[in-house]
């Protein structure tokens, strides 16, 4: 490894708090984008670890020969090329668990937000309509009696499971391996599960086996009454599938925290009325940010202090002896 305090590449932007700490352990440097023709020949031969809240395709990392860590800001680390990284032995970090319960939290919001119509109501009173036409429309849907299927049970799955238990909803779920010990109805394959539910919560993470699995034949099983909610990754819908089902009454409502394009969200969803819209702030309070940025630093000073990082990927389960 070069000498010296390890340099730790920041491509982009990044988390003032992860800015503000790593200088007390680390030599940060700084490129606009994690493009490797911005990539020095110094950095080249001086860069340990990269510190990413974005994508870090191969190339990016195939430009920086002694590269030993990628620390991802986010517990869905779709825009790391974690295969990749797991070829070349470098180990590859997330943040999970100390975002899940807000995580969970806005899921509950968006949900209740889209099946009851409350931003829009909200907009009612502020324009001064409740005074001027009188109350708001009562809203076509109600969570009473709903039965919510969630595409996803792992950590952040289970914590909205657990909050919807006092919803008195019945609740059913869907993943490839099923959870021990859980009281809620498993389906083996979405399709079954959107015939039987009429709600539907992705939890699910972005990746090849996912992608655009919530498409126009999930949607009409999904059914006339069916809410679509997604705060996992916008890649899991496909989104023109989702405006067409929206637009045409397949399903009735949809309440959306990702995008397949983030910040770009398609003109098709701005302009159906069934749907509510958060520009990815599922995680987003300052004290659960604060939580991934220290999880971020901490994985960097675990991995160059103590030789093994605190949270690795399933793909990159390296120690700094073994990688
Ligand atoms: O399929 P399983 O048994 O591995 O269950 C996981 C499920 N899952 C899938 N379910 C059905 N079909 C798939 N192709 C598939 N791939 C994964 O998603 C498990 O129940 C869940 C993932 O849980 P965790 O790894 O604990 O992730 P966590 O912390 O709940 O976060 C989920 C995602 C992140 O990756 C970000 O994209 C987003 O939420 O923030």
């Amino acid at each position: 490894m070069p000498q010296g305090r390890p340099r730790i590449l920041v491509p982009g932007r990044m988390s003032k708090r992860v800015l503000d700490r790593l200088p007390d352990r680390f030599e940060p440097v700084f490129v606009s984008a994690a493009d490797p023709s911005l990539v020095t020949a110094d950095m080249a031969s001086s860069v340990v670890g990269i510190a990413a809240q974005g994508k870090i395709p191969a190339d990016f990392m195939d430009a920086l020969p002694n590269l030993e860590i990628v620390a991802n800001f986010g517990v869905g680390y779709d825009g790391v090329d974690a295969a990749h990284a797991a070829t070349r032995g470098i180990v590859v970090t997330n943040t999970p668990d100390v975002l899940t319960e807000e995580v969970a939290d806005t899921a509950i919001g968006l949900l209740i937000n889209t099946v009851r119509q409350l931003p829009a109501a909200e907009q009612w009173l502020r324009q001064g309509r409740w005074a001027k036409e009188g109350s708001f429309a009562l809203s076509p849907l109600t969570l009473r009696g709903r039965t919510v299927g969630l595409y996803g049970l792992g950590r952040i799955g289970l914590s909205i499971a657990r909050r919807l238990e006092s919803f008195g909803v019945s609740i059913a779920y869907h993943t490839r391996t099923p959870r021990e010990g859980l009281a809620y109805r498993h389906h083996p394959t979405l399709k079954g599960m959107a015939e039987a539910v009429d709600t539907i919560i992705v939890i699910v993470p972005g990746t090849e086996s996912t992608r655009r699995t919530v498409n126009a034949e999930i949607l009409q099983a999904l059914g006339p009454q069916g809410v679509l909610i997604n705060v996992g990754r916008g890649t899991t819908v496909d989104e023109a599938a989702l405006a067409d089902a929206l637009q045409r009454g397949v399903i009735a409502g949809a309440g959306l925290d990702v995008f397949e394009n983030e910040p770009y969200v398609p003109d098709a969803l701005l302009t159906v009325p069934n749907v509510s819209l958060l520009p990815h702030v599922g995680s987003a309070s300052q004290a659960t940010r604060n939580a991934m940025a220290d999880l971020v630093v901490d994985n960097l000073i675990a991995w160059f202090e103590r030789d093994a990082a605190l949270t690795p990927v399933d793909e990159t389960p390296f120690t700094r002896k073994t990688a």
